[in-house]
């Protein structure tokens, strides 16, 4: 009898310490070592307690490595980018998710955290260095941005904060809120648009307010609610469903937890910032603000505001996807183009 017991307590034992050390033994020392590719465990906290662990990881050229991301206070999400396709979802405490990778050129690509764990949850990235094992100390410089260069050579100073709407005057509020799917309608109808306005690139480098006066000039019997609708309908025609759907995934992965679900600038970590997060659902705001403009933000962030940069994270088409889906909250998705 007293055998038997003690027998039962030992298997007992035997189970709920055995098991997750044999679990553990796994994961930590048999994995690596069958592991037919290199292991780097990244340990993720809460920034306030250091964030990724190890913060950079130096990769060669060729080689395949295996990430493995483990939590160990709150849920976190890792992403790989840019360009990189990966996105490993949410991670809970004591869960472990990795991918593989490998890198047929130098580069550096950042990992970050998708979920909002605390108020300095963007501060969690790290870097994977790229390096060519023939010239080690080659760092890949960063690619010129050919639309960030042009800003700067228009004299736009990309880091300015940007002014508040009160300040803005006669655009602080549109008469109308702008219905991009109105617009179409209005267009077909025969309001008379200039030539810059049906140019992209034009559009990109104008803000919706500019467009307004052209437009007016041209139409100068047109009702105000009109000409507004043809201006939302021009800003958000070219935004493709794909678009959308990137844009929208990064936008709440990444930027709502200050700016809002919905762009209202009214994010759980909007009181946290230097400056107010922007409220891009604000269409009088954003009928003052130019797309390249809106890119170059989001890939440098703003000095000092609170506002981070994203431009190691996203490709500049990803980047695009953004900047789409932040004209379709201020004025209405485009005609066509069905929103959840
Ligand atoms: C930690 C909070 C925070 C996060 C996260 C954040 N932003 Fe911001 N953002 C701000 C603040 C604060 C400002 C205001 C900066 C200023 O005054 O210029 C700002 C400004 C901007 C601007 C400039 C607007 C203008 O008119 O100049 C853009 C564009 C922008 N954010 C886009 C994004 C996008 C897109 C994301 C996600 C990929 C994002 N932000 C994530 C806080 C944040
Ligand atoms: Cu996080």
């Amino acid at each position: 009898m007293k055998n038997r017991e003690l027998l039962a307590l030992l298997t007992l034992g035997l189970i709920l310490i055995g098991l997750p050390l044999a679990v553990l033994g796994y994961q930590y020392w048999l994995r690596p070592v069958l592991s037919p590719t290199r292991v780097v465990d990244v340990v993720a906290r809460v920034p306030e307690q250091a964030g990724f662990a190890p913060d950079a990881i130096r990769v060669a050229v060729g080689e395949t490595v295996t990430l493995r991301f483990a939590s160990m206070d709150v849920t976190h999400g890792v992403a790989i980018g840019p360009g990189l396709g990966v996105d490993l979802g949410p991670i809970d405490p004591g869960q472990v998710k990795e991918v593989t990778l490998s890198f047929d050129h130098p580069g550096i690509y950042t990992y970050y955290c998708t979920t909002w764990c605390s108020p300095d949850h963007w501060r969690m990235r790290g870097t994977i260095q790229v390096s060519d094992p023939s010239d080690p100390d080659f760092v890949p410089a960063a690619q010129p941005d050919p639309v960030i260069e042009a800003l700067i050579a228009e004299g736009i100073d990309i880091d300015a904060a940007h002014t508040p709407s009160a300040e803005h005057g006669t655009m602080a509020t549109l008469a109308f809120q702008p219905s991009a799917r109105r617009g179409e309608a209005i267009i077909a109808g025969g309001l008379d648009v200039p030539a810059e306005l049906r140019d992209p690139a034009w559009r990109q480098s104008h803000t919706p307010a500019q467009a307004l006066e052209l437009l007016a000039g041209h139409n100068p019997a047109a009702p105000e609610r009109d000409r507004l609708d043809a201006i939302a309908y021009l800003w958000t025609q070219d935004t493709a469903d794909e678009d959308l759907v990137t844009g929208e995934r990064l936008y709440n992965q990444n930027c709502a937890a200050c700016h809002g679900q919905y762009g209202g600038g009214d994010g759980p970590a909007a009181a946290t910032t230097a400056e107010d997060p922007v409220a891009f659902s604000d269409s009088g705001y954003m009928f003052e603000r130019r797309s390249d403009v809106l890119y170059a933000k989001i890939r440098r962030g703003g000095m000092g505001t609170g506002m981070p940069n994203f431009g190691t994270l996203f490709t500049p088409e990803e980047t695009w996807a953004l900047v789409r889906y932040l004209w379709t909250l201020a004025l209405g998705a485009p005609p066509g183009i069905q929103t959840g």
